[in-house]
Parts: structure tokens; sequence; C-alpha cells
């Protein structure tokens, strides 16, 4: 930024500035609009901006400590069962498996977010760790994209800030470009990838073996997504620039040439899938978030750390036809590359949060805040971004792998408008993390944000990512040990400093500025963001943006907020017949319907719409017959509502979505698989009966149980090493007959979210759970005990009690006991066992089953009836369900029998031990939580 000569950001003249020379981002550019921001949102204090970075240090602390304790070397942790994910071991979770290299990835993927956060003693180490035990040469076959964006990207972010550390003299002076000799290792291993006509990369490489010989296990694909063969040219131009190996920047440089090729020439946007022997589109819809996301980003950044023009030109070509088609403010929305004025989709995917950060850096602020607004109120309504949600805000994949796109979005808002409320919106981030991702191993990806179950995943670009743009947005300049503005942003958030772009520069360029571009200076397309444009004297720009858009996920009804952009350009026409109007008996209806035919493009195109909506809406109406999934939450010491698991519903027995939770606690029935009249009815009693699934129907088992006095059941999977991770979840269906006589809650869970209850029960005895719809608030759980005041108050050995070295070291400690002791005592008795090995499940193969074939579809991936927040009437007006549903379950007595708080038979003394321990960990949790 300071050196080169290069002129200032917010000149008012516009220039064809070389934009690598004088910023890393445009949001370094707006960074002076934070002057402006007096009135509008509240100002935060520097204390309290210093309170939450450091709570975002501590967060680090837990999320990196873990997995150096507890899974390291493995490549990532997994944080409910406390150890590491080692490809090969655990069952195969597909494609997300493939960034897995055996080579210590998240610790790799680490290096430079120490750094950021002042953590250059872990860095040391860090970088010590790496050269001493990371082989990048092993015989597993691994994402070209992945490895590239993490892995070398990781090396080359720890290289750049080794060197940053050596040249001020106080750290890594033993350091010799070790991590880019490792770098430029693992490049030659990647070039294999590029060995086809096109110069598109294979999307995966053997490590060892590379591409075509037998043994490497790959090489025989055809396509590959727009963003993995577009996702290179930063690392791999840093990598020749650092080296001088010119080949890197060639290979990558060569591949981008090739996609600019094969854009769609009338609507100049690419689709999703290549293939990478022909060119053609094998998927040809196309947005801004999975599958293209990066390519964009790439080509902006590639022109600000190399400032070669035509990787702008070829941005801002792309960029007029993202804001022509896909964005639909706030919406951005995928489209056909051929038929651009046809949506592809009426959802939404949660990696297109990253585009408001980009539209900042491209200096197009107003689109930035609309989407982001958008996307914070999703937000607000279900804790995290669902993987997709619909048009109208209903959730369409319910998982959420902690993914850092918004707020790598929040952070460069901020910098661009210096508007408290993007601090605000970091704050909610941090609250929702600890609240509900939080766990005693780590942090937990989200299973199901509707019910706040995990799922046992911690993936490496959480500590790349998420920390460093969370406390970047805290930090002040002096928080931070060298000049962030110094360097650009990788797509995983790796540092690259910009005098790459004086260095080594014997890469031919390629310039196509004739060929399509028309240069118009009177736009921003050549010139720094200005400021003074920006922000037209208007301390309340930003806000006014906003305001509108406040509340458009509470108040939309399905689809009423799509831009039906026919209507808008054939004024005086019909609105064109939509899916969801349609009725049969209407001849009118019948009459459009014949229309679409042909007789015109835009009937034609009406008519193709019109069935795809069909379609859309019959699956939809489908999915929602289905029951959503439901939660475990362990609610015990030492796990106190932090650990929640996904369960699949029962069709009968006490609906949990209409009711109280169950809680109570927990104990296996005998025979375990509940198939005849329990011998220990005593010890299941008021309690919840764990059960093994097999050898009858779901229904006997849960009578069974319910004869023997259980309150709740839980069927946990025989199919040993099943997981919701890998398989998608059912509903228990009945046994065709009439089952109105189960009254008791049943749950199911797979093998391995069975056996997290199951260690428990072996390490803690006294497990308790609560069933219900939606995971509880951690405090509520810990208030509902209703623990006397005079014991909290009149207890001296509180008060004086040492508080542990750290929350971390306790719990750490107890999640390592279960893990480690889950080999120890078999719960199954040899009885059950025996018939286990018949391994049969006449409960899915029964004939009433196969009359509910749909009732065991996946139900994973389903919308919830009941996450129709809002909904329309048949008046046309918008209804709240979840209000009617809130309201519903708020009429019912706190009475419910099944509560079973108390029930339990346990002597005063050890009563208040865990009244103890329970109010040290809620004060903890309090403590870490502000
Ligand atoms: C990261 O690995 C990168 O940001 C990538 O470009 C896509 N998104 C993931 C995290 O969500």
């Amino acid at each position: 930024m300071s050196e080169a000569g290069g002129r200032g950001c917010g000149s008012p003249v516009p220039q064809r500035a070389p934009w690598s020379l004088v910023a890393a981002t445009a949001a370094i550019c707006l960074v002076s609009a934070t002057s402006v921001w007096t009135v509008g949102a509240e100002p935060m204090s520097r204390e309290e901006k210093q309170k939450l970075g450091n709570q975002v240090l501590e967060m680090f602390d837990h999320a990196y400590g873990n997995y150096m304790e507890h899974a390291y070397p493995a490549d990532e942790l997994m944080p409910l069962t406390c150890r590491g994910r080692v490809r090969g071991q655990e069952p195969s979770r597909g494609d997300v498996d493939d960034a897995l290299g055996k080579f210590s990835l998240t610790l790799i993927d680490s290096l430079d977010t120490l750094v950021v956060l002042n953590k250059t003693k872990e860095f040391e180490d860090a970088v010590r760790k790496v050269l001493r035990d990371v082989n990048l040469d092993n015989d597993v076959v691994v994402s070209v994209f992945e490895t590239n964006i993490r892995v070398l990207g990781g090396l080359l972010g720890g290289h750049s800030l080794a060197i940053m550390l050596k040249e001020k003299g106080e750290h890594m002076q033993w350091y010799n470009d070790e991590l880019l000799q490792m770098a430029k290792q693992l490049g030659y291993k990647l070039l294999p990838a590029f060995n086809t006509t096109s110069g598109l990369p294979y999307p995966r490489i053997n490590l060892k073996f590379g591409i075509r010989k037998p043994e490497a296990r790959t090489g025989t694909e055809t396509d590959t997504c727009t963003a993995c063969a577009g996702t290179l040219i930063l690392e791999f131009a840093a990598l020749s620039r650092f080296t001088g190996a010119t080949i890197f920047e060639e290979y990558a440089r060569k591949a981008l040439d090739f996609l600019w090729e094969k854009r769609q020439r009338s609507s100049n946007l690419v689709g999703v899938t290549i293939n990478i022997h022909t060119g053609d589109w094998v998927r040809k819809d196309s947005g801004v978030g999975a599958g293209i996301d990066s390519y964009y980003e790439y080509l902006l950044k590639a022109y600000v750390l190399l400032g070669d023009d035509s990787f702008l030109e070829r941005f801002n070509t792309h960029y007029d036809a993202i804001m022509r088609y896909i964005s639909q403010p706030p919406l951005l929305l995928d489209v056909h590359i051929h038929k651009p004025m046809l949506n592809a989709r009426t959802w939404m995917d949660a990696l297109l949060a990253f585009f408001p950060g980009l539209q900042v850096l491209k200096g197009d602020i107003r689109p930035a805040i609309e989407t982001h607004e958008m996307l914070y109120q999703v937000i607000k309504k279900h804790n995290f971004l669902p993987e997709a949600f619909t048009t109208d805000f209903r959730v369409h994949w319910a998982q959420h792998p902690l993914r850092p796109e918004f707020a790598e979005s929040t952070y460069f808002l901020y910098k661009a408008t210096g508007d408290p409320y993007y601090l605000e919106v970091g704050k909610t981030l941090i609250e929702n993390l600890n609240k509900y991702a939080r766990v005693p191993c780590g942090f937990a990806a989200m299973k199901d944000v509707r019910t706040g179950s995990h799922e046992d995943r911690m993936d490496s670009f959480f500590l790349a990512e998420m920390f460093k743009y969370l406390y970047l947005l805290f930090a002040d300049k002096e928080d931070i040990i060298f000049d962030i503005e110094d360097y650009i942003f990788t797509t995983e958030a790796h540092l690259l400093p910009l005098w790459l772009s004086t260095t080594n520069q014997s890469i031919s360029k390629k310039n196509t500025t004739s060929e399509y571009t028309e240069l118009d200076d009177s736009n921003f397309d050549w010139t720094c963001p200005n400021t003074q444009i920006l922000f037209p004297n208007d301390p309340l720009y930003a806000q006014s943006i906003r305001e509108p858009l406040k509340n458009v996920v509470d108040k939309s009804c399905p689809r009423g907020i799509i831009r039906v952009r026919e209507e808008s350009f054939r004024s005086g026409a019909k609105p064109p017949l939509r899916a969801r109007d349609f009725m049969a008996t209407n001849p009118e209806h019948l009459e459009i319907l014949k229309k679409m035919g042909a007789a015109s493009s835009i009937d034609a195109e009406d008519g193709l719409r019109f069935m795809q909506e069909m379609i859309e809406l019959s699956s939809q109406q489908q999915k929602e017959q289905q029951l959503p999934p439901r939660a475990v939450q362990i609610v015990s010491h030492p796990f106190f509502g932090r650990v929640v698991l996904t369960a699949g519903p029962a069709q009968f027995g006490l609906d949990l979505s209409k009711h109280k939770e169950t809680r109570g606690f927990v104990a296996s029935s005998k025979p375990y698989n509940g198939c005849s009249e329990l011998t220990n009815p005593e010890a299941v009693m008021g309690k919840i009966a764990l059960i093994q699934r097999g050898q009858c129907m779901f229904a006997e088992k849960a009578r069974n149980i319910q004869n023997a006095g259980a309150i709740g059941g839980i069927v946990i999977d025989d199919n040993e090493g099943s997981s919701s991770d890998t398989a998608p979840l059912f509903q228990m269906a009945g046994d065709g007959k009439d089952t109105d006589d189960i009254k008791i809650p049943m749950l199911f869970l797979f093998s391995k979210e069975g056996s997290i209850i199951l260690d428990a029960i072996r390490e803690y005895e006294e497990v308790e759970v609560l069933l219900s719809d939606k995971a509880k608030d951690r405090a509520a759980i810990l208030k509902g005990k209703m623990i006397p005041s005079y014991i909290i108050n009149s207890n001296p050995e509180m008060e004086n009690e040492e508080q542990p070295s750290s929350e971390n070291d306790s719990q750490n400690q107890s999640a390592e006991q279960i893990s480690s002791s889950s080999q120890e005592v078999d719960l199954v008795d040899q009885e059950s066992s025996e018939e286990n090995s018949l391994n049969s499940h006449p409960e899915s193969l029964s004939p009433a089953d196969m009359d509910n074939a749909a009732s065991i579809s996946p139900s994973e991936q389903t919308s919830n009836p009941t996450e129709n927040h809002e909904t329309t009437n048949l008046n046309g007006e918008c209804t709240d369900l979840d209000n009617q549903l809130q309201e519903q379950s708020e009429t019912e007595e706190d009475s419910n029998p099944n509560v079973s708080w108390g029930k339990k038979v346990q002597p005063i003394d050890s009563i208040l031990a865990d009244w103890n321990e329970d109010i040290e960990a809620f004060e903890m949790m309090e403590k870490d939580e502000l």
C-alpha cells in the first residue's frame, strides 16, 4: 500500500490505476469512511471492541487447543467424540473427505491465523511442527482445489508472515524459507492435474502417484466445477513469484484463459461444471455461490495482486452480467446461462455470503449492504446460515458447517462503511457460536439449524477464516503486529503480500482489452472506489439502504419477494401464470397452459418455467409431509446441553413438535432390543429407555418400554459405525396397525450418535437427556433445575472454590475420557448380541413398511412444515406459523409428568455435589458467553 508510488485511493479523478500497487482491497480504500459515522447505529466503545476481540481469542484457543490436543496430527478434529478425523478410519462422507490428505490440514490452515491473532510463539511452534511432521507424499486422493486453497495457500500464508516476522528481527530468526520449499514441493505434486488438452485441471489427484498411473485411483473424471478450475491463480502466481519458477502461474493462467473463452457469449455467464476435455458446460446453471464463487473472486483479486488488466476486464464483464441477471436485490438467484432471464432455482446457498465482501472490493456497496442485510436476517431467524434457503427464507438444506463467508462480508462492510452496526452483527455471530456450536471439545458444525443438533465435524476453514475475520473486525490497527493492508486475502483467507506484484514478473500477459471491452472511465470500473462518491456526505448511507429491508425475512410471504422480471418489462401484459397459483379447475389457467406450447418465445419461456416450478412445488410438498428431525441433548454433567445429537422422529407416540420436551435419565433396557417384556422394569421406570434397533418393529419396542414405565425411548442403530453425518435420517414407521396406544416419545439415533450416550453412561453412570424438536437454550436447561437460592448463597465451598485452570482443561478431559473408554465396556448383553448377529431389520422390511416406503425416505434435508415461519393462508394473508405453534406450546402446562427432573433417587450429598458442579459450570459458561 505504502510503496510503489501508487495513487492514493479516493482520488476523485478516475484512473486506470494499478490497483495492486495501491490497495490490497477496496475495503482498505474505504477505511476512511469510518470517520464519517457520527450518527446512526450506536458507536461501540474501545473497551467493548477489545472485550469482543479477547473473546475471539479465547474461542480460537478452545478450537485450536482441542485440535492440537486431541486430533493433531490428524487433518481435522471431531469435536463430539474428541478425536482426530483420519481418512479411511471413518465412514466416507464423499467429496467432503477429499480435503483430507493426511497432511495435518487444520494445522497448516491455521498458520497465518496465529500471527493475525498475535500468537507468534504458537506460530513458531506450529511452523516447527509442520516442518517436522507433515508428509506431502501420501497415497491419498485429494481435491486439487481444496489442496490448493487450504494447504498450498496455508503454507504460502505461513511463509509470507514468517518472513515478515523474521524481518522484524524478533521471531522466526531461524527460518530459512522452509515453508516455501514445502509449498513448491506441493505445487509440483499438483501440476500433473493440468495434463488435459484444455488446460483445466482434473478435480482430484493422488499425492503420491499423480493422475494416470493405475495405482493413482483417479484421472478418469471428465468434469470439474468452475471454481475448482478457476481458483488457482493467487496461490500459483504467488508460488511462481516467490520462487522464480514460472510454471505454476502459467498453468493457472491457462486454465483461466480457457474458462474465459468458454463463457456463454451472449450472457457472459459461466456454468457450474465444465467438461475438462471438451470444454462443454455440463451444468448450465449460473450463480455466485457453490461451484462458481471463487472463480469471480480470483479474477478481481488476481488483478489486485498481479496488476494485469485482463483480469479486471474479465471480472467487470462477468460482474455486469451478474448484476443484470443474477442479482435480484437483495437476492442472488441462479439462472440459466443460455436463458439468463430464467431462474434456475428457487433457493440460495450459503457460500454466496462471500459476495457482499467481493462487492466491497469492487466498490459496489449498495447491493453489498442489501444482500448482507438479507443474509443477516436469515441468520437471526435460524442462528446460523443454513446451507441453502429458499427465496421465501425457509430452510432448504439445514446443515451449517461453521462457514466463514458471512463473517468475511461483515468485516469488509465494516471496513467500507465504518458503521458500528456491523460490529453488532459480529457480536451476534460470536454469541451464536458460543451458544449453539461450542462443545466441550471444540466447536461442532450444525447438523440441523432447526433442531440445533450437531455434526461431529470442525472444518479447517473455521480456524483459517472465521477467527481471522472476527478478530480483525474488532481489532484496531495497533492490535495487529503488522500492516494487514499490505496483504490480500485468498479465498481461504490466507495472506499474500502485495509486493509480489512487482517481483518475478516474467509471465507474458495476455492483453485482450481491445477484444471486447469498451472502456468507460466515467464509472468505477477502472478506479479505486472513492469514499466521497460512495458515501455522498450522508452518514446514514448504509442505514438508509438497510432500512427498507428491515423485515424482508420476517414479513415475506412465500416467493413474494422474487422479482418477476417479465412483469416489469412487459407492461400492460398479464403476468405469467405461476405454478403456485395454478388451479386445474380454472378455464383461464387451462387456456394459458395450452398457449405455453410455443406460440412465442416468451410463452415458451413461461411454459418452461411453469413446468420447472410445478416439479419443485410437488417435490417440496412431498418433503413437507415428512416429519422434521428431532434433537437429543445431553443435559447432565459435564455436557450441560452442549452436545446435541440429530435424531430421527417416529410416526407414533408423543409428537415432540407439539408438546413440551421430555427430559429424563437414560437406562438400557433388557433385553437390549426391547422386543419382549423387559426384565429390568425397575431400571427403566421413569427414565428414557435405550433400545437397540432390530429384531422387531419399532412400535413393538415402544410398547414394551412403555409397559415397563419408561417415559420415552431412544432406538440406537445396530449397524456399527452408522452416523447421521453419512446416512440420511429416516422416520420410524408404525406397524401398520393403530398406534394410538403409544403415548411416549420415541427417537432414533444412528450408532455413532448413540454411542456418545452409551460412552457417557460408562463414564458418568447418570446421564440425563432432553428429547425435543429443537435444542434448548443451555441457560434454560440449568435454570430448569430450580436450584434453591439458599444453596447457592450458603455454600462457603463454592465461594472459595478454585476455578479449574481453564474451562477447556476440565471439559476436554471429560470428553477425552469418554472417547478413550469407548472400547472398554460392552453394554449389549450376550443374548441380544447373538440376536444382533442376525442383523435383520424386520421393521424396515415388513409389508407395513413397504406401505410406508415414503415414510422412511430421507428427511434430513427436508423443509420443515413448522419451519414455514410465514405462510400464506387461503385469503392470501401472511400468517406466522411459528407464533401459532409457540402459543400452542405455551398453553401446555409445565406439569408434564414426563419431565423427570427430581425423580431420580439420589442421596442428598450427591445432589448437592451435583448442584455445585452445575452452578460452577453455569457460572463459567455465563462468563465465557459475556
Ligand atoms: C472455504 O474453504 C473457502 O472460502 C472456499 O472458497 C469456499 N468456502 C469454504 C468455507 O465455506
